[in-house]
């Protein structure tokens, strides 16, 4: 269901981007390379009345998805931004709308439409949990591992986190990496609630092979296939006992709907900067919990403002998988908000307070900024 009560309209002056460059804390390995630098747009939506916030996802490079850095820096500040100035007064409701003649972009109007809602609830003094419909003040944290030098070493990592109390662990896998590094895992740690990301990295050639997994119990096995390959996830998906969730593929509601029809998944990753912002999120939330399909929260690195967000999505009642949202320190030493999310035994808690519910560290954002640009009506 949309949000039983909609945002109040606000006026919007202008939007300021930054681009910023956050080290990581260890470098993060998937199938498509290595990084060891966040780099994110922030956005900040300035209205008559205060001021929001949103994030981003894209990456540096085109490797997760289409969207990059630079190509979402461009549509924003040269075709987004100025359609919503457009508007003399705007609910976060209908952003969406108006960017839609734009197509794809997804991450860059996620952003956009994060910021509008954030500055609409603040001045309301309305949670993102209350908003959505959220019904849990906190959520099973897991973690996302990247691929380590050999799987000794990830065996040493997954237990630095179990340690730290995370409750799922997720290891990336990709070819020539995958069977021993999972088989490591699960028999370091038997009970533990495991799962693997492919990130793309393999072809239905590889079924054979995938099925393999099935003797460890695994929650699911995430994006195996290309990112338009739902028939394919579909056939593979009868040849796998481990259930087939798709992360990349699900770009929007209807995706997720088409998936859903093909049985090109079970299990569905919802990560609100993938599919247009936290509104699209909560239709694939809803028409998923409709269909009996359980969601998950996915993660995108996320500075303190993504990570707030995803946490109170990550609330509502259909997402009964933990999540990719663990405490800020997984990433970062250093966050851009003044209370970053911790890790509480295997939880994090959901932000109570108006709007995104966190306070941006205007010193760290600054620190952090390398590029900077003000789109003003
Ligand atoms: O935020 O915890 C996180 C990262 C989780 O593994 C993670 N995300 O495919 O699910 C995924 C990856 C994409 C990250 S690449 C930017
Ligand atoms: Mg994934």
């Amino acid at each position: 269901m949309p949000p039983a009560r909609p945002s109040a309209p606000v006026r919007l002056t202008g939007f300021d981007l930054r681009v910023l460059h956050m080290p990581l804390v260890s470098p993060f390995t998937t199938s498509f390379g290595t990084e060891d630098m966040r780099e994110v747009i922030i956005v900040r939506a300035r209205t008559a009345d205060g001021e929001g916030w949103g994030e981003v996802v894209t990456q540096s490079a085109p490797l997760y998805s289409s969207e990059y850095t630079e190509g979402a820096w461009d549509v924003l500040r040269r075709w987004m931004i100025p359609a919503l100035l457009d508007a003399p007064s705007l609910a976060a409701e209908d952003v969406a709308g108006v960017l839609s003649p734009f197509v794809g972009h997804r991450m860059a109007k996620a952003g956009l439409e994060t910021a509008v809602l954030d500055a609409a609830l603040r001045v309301e003094g309305r949670s993102f949990a209350q908003y959505l419909g959220a019904v849990r003040d906190r959520v099973p944290s897991g973690v996302s591992v990247g691929i380590q030098r050999d799987p000794a070493a990830l065996v040493d990592a997954v237990g630095g986190y179990l340690d730290e109390g995370y409750a799922r662990i997720k290891i990336k896998i990709k070819p020539g990496r995958d069977i021993d590094d999972t088989a490591a895992v699960r028999e370091a740690f038997e009970q533990i609630a495991l799962q693997v990301d492919a990130n793309s990295a393999y072809t239905l050639a590889d079924a054979e092979l995938l099925a393999e997994l099935d003797r460890f119990q695994l929650l699911l096995i995430e994006q195996p296939l290309q990112e338009d390959d739902l028939v394919d996830h579909a056939t593979l998906a009868g040849r796998l006992r481990t259930p087939v969730c798709l992360d990349e593929s699900i770009v929007s509601a209807k995706a997720a709907a088409d998936a859903i029809a093909l049985r090109a998944a079970s299990i569905i990753n919802i990560k609100a900067g993938r599919v247009g912002g936290y509104l699209e999120a909560l239709a694939i939330h809803d028409l998923c919990r409709a269909a009996d399909i359980p969601v998950w929260c996915g993660g995108m690195l996320e500075t303190g403002i993504g990570r707030a967000a995803n946490a109170a999505l990550a609330a509502l009642p259909g997402f009964t998988l933990p999540g990719d949202i663990s405490a800020s320190s997984r990433f970062y030493a250093r966050d851009i908000v003044t209370e970053p999310a911790v890790l509480e035994d295997g939880h994090v808690r959901v932000p109570v307070g108006a709007g995104l519910g966190v306070e941006i560290d205007p010193v760290a954002l600054d620190d952090f900024t390398v590029a900077y640009e003000e789109v003003l009506r």
